[in-house]
């Protein structure tokens, strides 16, 4: 890999904070995602939080209490060797309501520590701004993201973290995964529908706002400091079809769309032809401005961040079973085995996604989420012998580096999701670990919050060390 190439590992805010109501934090939307089985219909946005039954667990508002841990946990990335950390900030620590006159500013001390902190060891910040993260005021006045004025609410927050940090961080990501506003609208974006609507066009307007905001961003990000570089991001994998039947390439197509028709925006700067196809077949005014149309244009973004955990399949003829994998319905590929989640594995699936993102965008690719949610065992001596999650990374390592290496795919770095374990987004669950770090802590929230460096801990050490060479 290249020599400046960007080892590290990820995380955000929302699933591993906590400190929830420290400092006059504001309340946000991991606040209110529960624990168990409301947590789905919450997270599509077809339950009101409200309606939970009261002595409902909300595991996202404690975290694995990174907030009060922070030093110790970079203290360990940096022994990893950790190049970058990929992180968030909350905004609602920043602005409680999203509409304060002024920042909060023992938010902004906390995170100026905090980057202080990782640059003292020489590990370069990547933060993302808004990481299925929001001010629940803005949701509840506005209507999230479905409304004009939550633009404005970001850019003053944008505006303020840019000023702050202008010195001190040089890689921004506007938005986690933007394309799962379309897939969890409540939890990627704030979006809850109401009676009567129209949810594909309510999702089309809410990303509308979310696309302009970015643009927005990312110019008023190289006016504060025209040396940063601000990112847009996918939660990607390439969609195979079932078999060579026109049909099953042809929805492959459609399905592969569905996510590239952000980055289309982001990375191109207009809305491609089959979305305005869409629209009209489904009858969708989505409201944009000619205004809009110069901001989108004129402010793609730097690069392009993307995760990846597995690829998706399917099939036209209404046959075999499907498979889980991220949120994304999927037909069940025969040719792979999968995680105890049920999500495939498959790591030639990274090679193939890299190269096609890199072949339609011809910008440099950020790897920014990877990894294998799994069940860990502590061992009697403390530490956890996930050789499965070694065999993991490795794999999808190699299959990166074939995508640079022979492929010539342009890669800055790679940060694996959750190398310290932390609440899961789409569960809620702690038992669903893809850390390198193992966190003494339970579903439920019990536990010492002990950090225990498992057997993969040494194994990226030594990755990380010969820059790739020795996986
Ligand atoms: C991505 C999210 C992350 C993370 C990851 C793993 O979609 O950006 O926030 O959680 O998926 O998902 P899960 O935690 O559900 O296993």
């Amino acid at each position: 890999m290249r020599k400046d190439f960007l080892w590290g590992g990820a995380t955000a805010a929302n699933q591993c904070e906590g400190g929830w109501q420290a400092d006059g934090r504001g309340m946000a939307i991991v606040d209110v995602l529960p624990q168990g089985e409301n947590r789905l219909p919450v997270m599509q946005g077809v339950m009101d939080y409200r309606t939970l039954p009261e002595g409902t667990r909300y595991p996202g508002r404690d975290g694995i209490d990174l907030y009060g841990h922070y030093k110790q946990d970079i203290a360990l990335f940096a022994e990893m060797g950790f190049r970058c950390y990929r992180f968030s900030f909350s905004w609602s620590r920043i602005f409680p309501t999203g509409e304060e006159e002024q920042p909060n500013e023992a938010g902004l001390k906390f995170y100026e520590d905090f980057i202080d902190e990782l640059l003292r060891y020489g590990i370069e910040p990547i933060v993302t701004i808004c990481h299925f993260d929001l001010p629940m005021h803005l949701v509840e006045k506005y209507g999230s993201w479905r409304s004009r004025a939550v633009i404005d609410a970001y850019l003053r927050y944008c505006e303020v973290i840019f000023r702050r940090f202008r010195n001190k961080v040089r890689y921004w990501i506007t938005f986690n995964e933007i394309n799962m506003l379309m897939h969890l609208p409540f939890m990627g974006a704030g979006i809850r529908f109401e009676a009567g609507e129209n949810p594909l066009a309510v999702k089309y307007q809410a990303a509308h706002h979310e696309l302009v905001a970015s643009a927005l961003a990312t110019k008023l990000a190289h006016e504060i400091n025209p040396e940063c570089q601000v990112g847009c991001m996918i939660a990607a994998g390439s969609v195979y079809p079932y078999s060579c039947r026109p049909e099953d390439v042809w929805e492959s197509m459609q399905k592969d769309r569905e996510a590239y028709f952000f980055i289309d925006v982001q990375a191109r700067g207009a809305y491609p032809n089959y979305a305005k196809k869409l629209w009209e077949r489904e009858g969708i005014t989505v409201d944009v401005t000619e205004e809009d149309e110069h901001i989108l244009k004129a402010n793609t973004a730097d690069f392009i961040a993307l995760s990846y955990y597995n690829s998706r399949c399917v099939r036209t003829d209404g046959q075999g079973e499907a498979s889980g994998g991220n949120v994304f319905a999927s037909a069940k590929n025969p040719y792979l085995t999968c995680s105890q989640w049920g999500w495939p594995i498959d790591p030639m699936g990274f090679r193939i996604t890299l190269n096609a993102l890199y072949d339609r965008y011809e910008k440099p690719l950020f790897v920014v989420e990877n990894g294998l949610g799994a069940v860990d065992v502590l061992t009697p001596e403390r530490t956890v012998a996930d050789d499965y999650r070694i065999d993991y990374l490795r794999t999808h390592i190699q299959a990166m580096m074939q995508a640079a290496d022979e492929d010539g795919v342009d890669i800055m770095g790679y940060t694996p999701w959750g190398c310290i374990d932390l609440v899961s987004a789409t569960t809620g669950e702690m038992s669903k670990r893809y850390g390198m770090i193992y966190v003494d802590q339970d579903n439920d929230g019990h536990g010492t919050g002990e950090r225990i460096r498992k057997k993969s801990f040494y194994w990226y050490r030594d990755v990380i060390a010969n820059n790739g060479a020795n996986l």
